[in-house]
C-alpha cells in the first residue's frame, strides 16, 4: 500500500509539471553558425549548437582544410575560399580535426533544441 501511494504522488507531480512546459517554449527556429578556418585554426574552436542548426565552416586560409569528426562527419577537402555545411541530427560532443593539419582541432557541442544557449 505504501508503494502504491508513493507512485500516485509521483504521477501527480509529473502531471502537474508537464502542462507548464509546453506553452512556455515556442518552437525554436534553426540557426546558422559559422566557424572560420584561418591561421591553421578553427575559430571558434569550441562551439555549442542545437540539433537541427546549420554549422558552416568557411576556409579563409590560402590552402585547403577539412572538418573531420571520425565516424560522424567529414567535409572532405574545403578549398580556398569555399565552405561546407553540416546539420547535426543528434546531441553529443563531437571533437573534430583538420585531416591535413592534426594540430588544428575543434569541438562541436550539440544540445537538444530546447536547451541551446544563445
Ligand atoms: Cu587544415
Amino acid at each position: 500500500m505504501r508503494t502504491r501511494a508513493a507512485a500516485g504522488v509521483v504521477l501527480l507531480s509529473i502531471g502537474a509539471v508537464l502542462p507548464s512546459c509546453g506553452p512556455e517554449q515556442p518552437a525554436r527556429k534553426p540557426e546558422t553558425h559559422t566557424i572560420v578556418m584561418e591561421g591553421v585554426a578553427f575559430q571558434p574552436a569550441s562551439l555549442t549548437v542545437a540539433v537541427g542548426d546549420s554549422v558552416v565552416w568557411v576556409n579563409k586560409d590560402p590552402f585547403p582544410h577539412t572538418a573531420t569528426s571520425k565516424g560522424v562527419f567529414d567535409s572532405k577537402e574545403i578549398s580556398v575560399g569555399k565552405s561546407w555545411q553540416f546539420t547535426p541530427g543528434a546531441t553529443g560532443e563531437l571533437p573534430y580535426v583538420c585531416a591535413y593539419h592534426p594540430t588544428m582541432k575543434g569541438v562541436l557541442r550539440v544540445t537538444a533544441a530546447g536547451d541551446a544557449r544563445r
